[in-house]
């Protein structure tokens, strides 16, 4: 081929991710080969290029073809199942690739395979980069977040590409380089993880304000919408307040109170609570959406648990609770509530982060982090920015419950969101996200913790010595014998 016919980068992997990034990439000028294993995929993404395109898009059916239409330093970005899949993709186009050129791949993949695979790479002659993609389908065609980390030459390769794809905010393209090895994927992880946590601190004021408040659909659809004007405008609660207004087309009423409360995952949050014990992070607002996914999987164990406890004399304290609420008063509660859980699950989630950035040496700027979040991917939102000043004002920072301008904002809300967790506790609703965070909050910021009498267990049953407050060492007491004899 003419080396001027040639693209400027290849794209492997056509499903819903891949596709949408291709014509995305295409749309923005650079041409670009794509490939599919199943030829049927390179076929549609053609027609969607010249439809609605046209777009520099060409299409091959063989992975040497596919290869060798790139121009080199080739650049290939593979999107397909993480997992085996992207080994067995690696394989079939590695064959046709030349030292120098680099693999891409843009999955949500484990940190430790793209690690792996870095070595792989290397052994040939090859640079390689895990790059997390963040926004979906609509995101990856009009505007992704990316995470790209691994080798810093093979990102100056696409820097310009990857510029122009990523979602545009007032402070730049929504990318940046990440930081060596894994550490793209790993903040994608994380970034999922605290995407768990939004989604669940908003199902718990959607279930307060319904249950406890009384509200409709309609007047829960006005509330998001007027939220989303201020300081919790973000995507997540914008299409919350979207999911409430759409009709059931099946029957009466709204399309919401039809859906099965059981919600799927597909395995990065678990990682990221996995990750956290690993590291000793606390990371309980996280932890606790998992939890929550794991419980509502149980429906058939849940109905069954209602009918026993209600014959065993449980009585439902939600009416008693919602008799004289002031509506308008908890609205606000209930907003303020779900903006000082964001922070501390934010603060979980970044300081999950931090640790690994010291274990493995990444350097992360945790302020880029949050800059590239604003736009883009599913967390997006407002706040983000408030976050990016945070670490912009100090680098170091312990948590961000700490930063001066948070810790105020948490001061100013923790009336509010005592009095919503409260109200949740005495009439049987679960909020186990906005009390993990409430419960981080309180353990964080007291000086002085019972793990005094934690200590002294220890000490006593499996003499682990303490520490005293008093002076410097390890100390062990011989508490029974002491205890027995001052009887
Ligand atoms: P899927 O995760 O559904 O994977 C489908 C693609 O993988 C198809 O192109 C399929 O080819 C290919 N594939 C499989 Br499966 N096994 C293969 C094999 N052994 N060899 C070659 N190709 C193989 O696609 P997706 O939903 O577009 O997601 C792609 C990646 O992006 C995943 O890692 C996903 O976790 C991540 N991601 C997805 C989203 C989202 O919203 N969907 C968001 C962010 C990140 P075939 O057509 O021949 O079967």
């Amino acid at each position: 081929m003419e080396a001027s016919t040639l693209s400027r980068i290849g794209l492997a992997g056509l499903a819903v991710m891949g596709q949408n990034l291709a014509l995305n990439i295409a749309e923005k000028g650079f041409p670009i080969s794509v490939y599919n294993r199943t030829t049927s995929k390179v076929d549609e993404t053609l027609d969607r290029a010249h439809s609605e395109g046209p777009y520099p898009l060409t299409g091959h059916r063989t992975p040497r073809d596919f290869i060798l239409s790139i121009k080199k330093p080739r650049s290939v970005i593979i999107l397909v199942k993480a997992g085996a899949p992207v080994d067995q993709t690696i394989q079939a186009l590695s064959e046709h690739m030349d030292p120098g050129d680099t693999i891409i791949d843009g999955g949500n993949e484990w940190y430790e395979n793209t690690e792996r695979r870095i070595v792989e790479a290397n052994n040939k002659g090859l640079l390689y980069l895990g790059m997390g993609v963040s926004g979906g389908e609509e995101g990856a065609r009009n505007g992704p977040s990316l995470m790209p980390g691994g080798s810093f030459e093979a990102y100056n390769n696409i820097k310009d590409i990857v510029e122009k794809v990523a979602a545009q905010v007032e402070d730049g393209p929504c990318v940046t380089y990440i930081g060596e090895g894994g550490s793209g994927n790993f903040v994608k992880m994380v970034h999922n993880g605290i995407e768990y946590g939004d989604m669940q601190l908003i199902s718990e004021a959607y279930d307060v304000l319904k249950n406890v408040g009384g509200l409709s659909n309609a007047d829960l659809a006005e509330i998001f919408d007027e939220w989303n004007k201020g300081e919790l405008e973000s995507f997540l609660i914008e299409i919350t307040a979207d999911i409430f207004k759409v009709k059931d087309e099946h029957g009466e009423g709204e399309l919401v109170d039809k859906i099965l409360d059981k919600t799927g995952m597909k395995g990065t949050g678990k990682w990221t609570v996995q990750q956290a014990a690993e590291l000793s992070v606390a990371a309980p607002t996280i932890a606790a959406s998992l939890d929550c996914r794991y419980l509502s999987g149980l429906k058939d164990e849940r109905v069954e648990a209602a009918k026993v406890l209600a014959d065993a004399g449980l009585k439902e304290e939600v009416g008693a609770v919602r008799t004289g609420i002031d509506k308008k008063r908890l609205i606000d509660d209930v907003r303020q509530a779900l903006y000082a859980s964001k922070i501390c699950s934010y603060a979980q989630g970044m300081n999950l982060l931090r640790a690994k950035s010291v274990e493995k040496n990444w350097n992360l700027n945790f302020g880029e982090l949050a800059r590239i979040w604003k736009g883009g991917c599913i967390i997006r939102a407002v706040f983000l920015d408030r976050i990016k000043k945070a670490y912009q004002r100090n680098p170091n920072l312990a948590s961000l419950v700490v930063d001066p301008e948070f810790a105020k904002e948490m001061v100013q809300r923790q009336a509010a969101w005592r009095r919503v967790v409260g109200l949740a506790v005495s009439a049987g609703i679960s909020t186990p996200g906005m009390c993990a965070s409430l419960a981080y909050f309180d353990t964080y910021r007291r000086a002085r913790l019972p793990a005094n009498l934690v200590q002294a267990q220890r000490d006593l049953f499996g003499a682990h010595t303490y520490e005293r407050v008093d002076r410097p060492g390890a100390f062990h007491t011989e508490w029974t014998k002491l205890a027995r004899k001052s009887k």
